[in-house]
């Protein structure tokens, strides 16, 4: 381990690849689309072919961000680029990561990424740091540790994906080194305000009415220290809106006074159930119970999936959030 905390082995593992094959889990989310956008174009100048890949949707919410048109969509059975360094960033399991892994060229090496207490080290090497609150402190570190540029449209793309990750820099996971490496981007140059523009304040009207619908779905429990919120497959389906709206739907119930866990159980198009568990008390353990589920995250946000439906899935959990909910003092 180097004092800038990037460890030998992982940083070994990217200097002598060649050719590197960047991915995230399934979707992407603003930290893992954000911070591999940025090595993307970091490391490229030193590279023989560096490409950010997913098997997935593609948030539209970030095409604002350099590089968002180069990202490699692998449709059907499409072969992974060649290369040979699988860099998996914020995927906490190899299932997360979906084919990319398991498609991976021959002989191509994994190096594992990430900040979730539940990582499995799937990776050849594995640098995990569950003290940081996105994966892009890690991206950063490993850039800066590099000597390679981390241009203002880098920079930017590590500030997304900060911010996005952290609840603006609100959640627990927010440490000093959080804040003290987005002090470090808006050096080389990102721009806050142009992200707040792109990412806050540009709520689709459909996505507004969304909300309106699942406001007024929310069910309360144990003297509402628990919010639930049920949703099928179809639901704002009339409204143009897609998947990653849907998925952002927990915020709502999580925001609510006195709430200590919420939970959303959308259903999928194909069938089953994906939950998604925020809670507001370190006390509520909200990884441990998506762990009994089959599931895994952070403390205070994580997820499962379910072959159930939402109703069904939400009625089989209910009565151990109640508990979990109940335990922890209103003043949290
Ligand atoms: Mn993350």
């Amino acid at each position: 381990m180097s004092t800038s905390g990037v460890p030998a082995d992982a940083l070994q593992a990217v200097r002598a690849a060649r050719r590197i094959v960047i991915a995230s889990h399934i979707p992407m989310d603003g930290d893992g689309l954000g911070t591999g956008l940025a090595l993307m174009r970091a490391l490229r100048p030193s590279k023989d072919a560096v490409h950010l890949v997913t098997p997935g949707y593609v948030p539209r919410v970030y095409t604002f961000l350099a590089g968002y048109d180069e990202i490699v969509k692998l449709g059907g059975d499409q072969p992974v680029p060649d290369c040979d360094l699988l860099l998996a960033l914020d995927a906490g399991n190899a299932e997360r990561l979906g084919r990319v892994l398991t498609d991976r060229p021959e002989g191509a090496r994994v190096l594992n990424v990430d900040h979730h207490i539940s990582n499995t080290l799937y990776g050849d090497v594995n640098w995990v740091d569950a003290a940081a609150g996105a994966t892009a402190e890690l991206g950063y570190l490993l850039l800066v540790e590099l000597g390679v540029e981390i241009d203002a449209q880098a920079a930017q793309a590590l500030l997304v994906a900060l911010v996005t990750d952290t609840g603006r820099f609100c959640y627990s996971s927010t440490r000093p080194r959080t804040l003290e490496i987005g002090a470090a981007l808006l050096r080389l140059g990102a721009d806050p305000d142009t992200l707040n523009l792109h990412l806050y304040r540009s709520i689709p009207r459909g996505v507004l009415d969304l909300h309106a619908r699942a406001v007024q779905r929310i069910a309360f429990h144990a003297d509402g220290a628990l919010a639930l919120l049920t949703v099928e497959a179809d639901f704002g389906s009339d409204l143009g809106v897609d998947e990653e709206d849907q998925k952002d739907l927990v915020d709502i119930p999580v925001s609510v006074e006195g709430v200590v866990v919420a939970g959303l159980f959308r259903g999928l198009k194909d069938g089953g159930t994906k939950v998604s568990l925020r809670s507001n008390s370190d006390a509520a353990d909200v990884a441990a119970f998506a762990a009994a589920c089959g599931g895994g995250g952070h403390v205070r946000a994580a997820g499962y999936p379910s072959a159930e439906g939402p109703a069904q899935t939400a009625r089989a959990a209910l009565k151990g959030l109640m508990q979990m909910a109940a335990a922890v003092s209103p003043g949290r």
